[in-house]
């Protein structure tokens, strides 16, 4: 297709003189013609201009520490939160193309105000505890390794009630919905700067006790743009089921999806979350995926290849795979990563693809985090 080759025809009709009075008298009029675009538009394969990086805990946790005793949290700032600022984005705050990710901490007995927002958010926690979001009135207790939903829209509010810090990772979806320009947010009309604290605790979590909350294969379709009702998925539970695999096969990687208990379907409509885990001393194949991926390191060592660079991480790491960029992962002791996607709406626009690499891929350059 002559689109992709951006090469003006060999030849043009007419002479030079008319020629350049056309292109003038369409710039004049905002119109463009397309065999004058040089920046190739319909590119064979994705060409996402976020690079693969990473951030480490050792750079990212001493700099959040700092952020506690200088930054207060509240209304106006609303959160205190480090965001993966991907070096190929051009100063645009985000991790990859399509996704949020940051680093979000709270301090000894603080509040983030409640508000609510379009853009959807998913947690993933790192470390501390006495710490629940309260998410559309259903306080959610926070243990690391649990997964906590905000879905678009959802009042939502963080309360520590100990004299610890906490850290968690977040995913949001705000780069698409912006990309679409439907940004809306809230603050919470009150009383108060955030929900009243319900007598009772984790409401989500109990209705669904027992459902089936994760799945080793395909997630379901998403139906409709409906959220998962359950809003808290407890590590015991991820890793369980994470160990029921790891009983059944000898693969190097084990992967469980965490999917809606009434649907089968991922989590929001435009995230996927999963849990990787990598067997010691094992490689995982090289696999290439349209659409952007978060990982965050729970526990384990271990290094990825991706794109030929190899990067070495640990717990707190979290790192990025943008569209396309062949990824294999390589575990030193056992790992267990945290994913955040936008695969479902690559699913839903009927544009998903991947690919499974016959070799793993030769290293030509290591990554030196920050
Ligand atoms: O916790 O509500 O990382 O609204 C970015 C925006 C977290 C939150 C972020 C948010 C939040
Ligand atoms: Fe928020």
């Amino acid at each position: 297709m002559s689109i992709d080759t951006h090469a003006a025809p060999a030849q043009e009709f007419g002479d030079q003189a008319d020629l350049q009075e056309l292109y003038r008298d369409l710039a004049a009029v905002d119109l463009r013609p397309l065999w004058t675009i040089t920046e190739q538009l319909l590119t064979p394969t994705p060409r996402p201009a976020a690079v693969p990086w990473l951030w480490s805990a050792a750079t990212m946790k001493p700099l959040a520490r700092r952020a506690i005793e200088l930054v207060p949290v509240e209304r106006g700032g609303e959160r205190r939160v480090l965001s993966l600022q991907n070096p190929g984005l051009g100063g645009r705050p985000y991790a990859v193309g399509t996704l949020w990710g940051a680093l979000q901490c709270l301090g000894p007995r603080e509040v983030a105000p409640a508000h609510r927002h379009t853009p959807g958010a998913i947690r993933f926690v790192l470390e501390g505890e006495g710490v629940w979001t309260t998410v559309d009135g259903d306080a959610c207790d926070m243990r690391p390794g649990d997964l906590v939903l905000t879905p678009s829209m959802n009042w939502h509010d963080h309360t520590s009630s100990v004299d610890g810090e906490m850290f968690w990772f977040d995913g949001l979806d705000l780069p698409m919905v912006a990309a679409l320009d439907g940004v809306f947010f809230e603050e919470y009309p009150g009383p108060g700067e955030s929900q009243p604290e319900p007598a009772e605790h984790n409401v989500s979590e109990r209705r669904y006790a027992g459902g089936t909350r994760y799945v080793s294969g395909a997630v379901a379709e998403q139906l409709s743009p409906r959220h998962s009702r359950l809003l808290n998925y407890r590590w015991v539970d991820t890793s369980a089921e994470l160990d029921r695999l790891a009983a059944a096969s000898d693969d190097p990687l084990l992967a469980v999806q965490y999917v809606d208990p009434e649907t089968g379907a991922s989590v929001l409509p435009t995230m996927a979350c999963a849990v990787h885990r990598v067997r010691a001393g094992r490689r995982t194949a090289a696999v290439r995926r349209a659409g952007n991926a978060i990982y965050v390191v729970f526990t384990g060592t271990g290094s990825s290849v991706i794109d030929g660079q190899r990067f070495d991480w640990g717990p707190g790491d979290m790192f990025v795979v943008p569209s396309w960029a062949a990824v294999e992962h390589a575990a030193d002791e056992q790992a267990d990563l945290f994913v955040v996607s936008d695969e479902p709406v690559l699913r839903a626009l009927g544009i998903a693809r991947a690919e499974v690499l016959a070799e793993p891929q030769a290293v030509t350059r290591t990554f030196t985090a920050r």
